[in-house]
């Protein structure tokens, strides 16, 4: 049989269900999610090596309008640039409903002579099923859609169809990865990213976006991981509201996190979190370089 190999993006708006349906795929949780927008906001790889075939996803951060500070914007760039290394895009959206990202999108898929798939997720939640016929009679006039396909990435609704069509539409070619290798990030990294979606979950509407992890040192030992991490902040009052009440948010975020961190490396954690202000973080270009967004103008 002949191998089939290609790059596939996971594209939409902010909060569609990008990084669910990656984490579906692989039936464990490769990359965070939440309720909140943006949160996503590294390029996150996905390796699906399958018998005759290999797809790399790109989970990329949601496009997101409604910020303005240099961080979304980084994010948004990263979103774009993504289209230009795959092979294939997945363009998602939630349910029916059409915003102004979504057209900002489709702008940029327009010049890029590149097979897009639309992807219409959260369809378990969609009320008047009838709607979506005439939905997608609409849409497909807006664009020539490779196919459009709806899918619940929650309850994993439809997904073998969407990985038919992905496998369909991929090229002939070499595996380029491991079979065993899911995806290329480190543990250091892995690491921060739950921690932050711990935060993301306990904290309010707008500190999600003016939070960072960083781990600062990581000691192995045989039956225990000891890992030094802190809450980047803002301003004092933030660090203030991550603390919590006699220090009972921090507490949570890091009890939870611990947790996870066990189950996933199979050995008691130490998790040594504190949180530290740093004036305007997200603003700041050299900051943001610091902490290794790739900001390039
Ligand atoms: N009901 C339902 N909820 C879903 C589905 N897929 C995702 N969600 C929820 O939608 C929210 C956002 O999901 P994410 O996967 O974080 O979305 P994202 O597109 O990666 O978001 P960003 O990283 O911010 O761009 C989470 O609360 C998910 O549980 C689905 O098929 N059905
Ligand atoms: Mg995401």
């Amino acid at each position: 049989m002949t191998n089939k190999f290609g790059f596939v993006s996971l594209s939409g708006r902010t909060n569609v269900g990008k990084s669910t349906l990656l984490n579906s795929f692989f039936q464990k949780k490769i990359t965070i999610t939440s309720r909140k927008p943006q949160t996503t906001r590294n390029r996150i790889l996905g390796i699906l090596s399958e018998e005759n075939s290999q797809i790399v996803f790109l989970d990329t951060p949601g496009v997101h309008l409604g910020y303005k500070r240099q961080l979304n914007k980084v994010m948004n760039k990263l979103a774009s640039q993504c289209y230009e290394e795959v092979d294939l895009v997945l363009f998602l959206i939630d349910r029916t409903k059409w915003q102004q990202e979504e057209d900002k999108i489709l702008e940029s898929l327009r010049n890029l002579n590149k097979p897009v798939v639309l992807v219409i997720n959260k369809i378990d939640r969609l009320k008047e099923k009838s709607k979506l016929y005439a939905f997608i009679d609409e849409i497909s006039k807006k664009f020539n859609f490779l196919a459009i396909i709806p899918i619940s990435a929650l309850r994993k609704d439809n997904l073998l169809e969407l990985k038919k069509i992905i496998q369909n539409n991929l090229k002939i070619g070499p595996s380029h990865f491991p079979e065993n290798e899911i995806t290329e990030f480190s543990d250091a990294f892995y690491i921060s990213e739950i921690i932050r979606e711990k935060a993301i979950n306990r904290l309010g509407d707008e500190l999600p976006y003016r939070i960072n992890v960083v781990i600062e040192k990581i000691n192995e030992h045989k039956k225990l991981k000891t890992i030094y991490a802190a809450i980047i902040t803002e301003s004092k009052s933030q660090k203030g509201i991550i603390l919590g009440k006699q220090g009972s948010m921090i507490k949570a975020i890091g009890t939870a996190s611990r947790k996870e961190l066990e189950k996933e490396f199979s050995k008691k954690v130490n998790l040594q979190l504190w949180v530290k202000a740093n004036k305007n973080w997200t603003n700041d270009v050299n900051k943001l370089k610091k902490f290794g967004f790739g900001v390039d103008h």
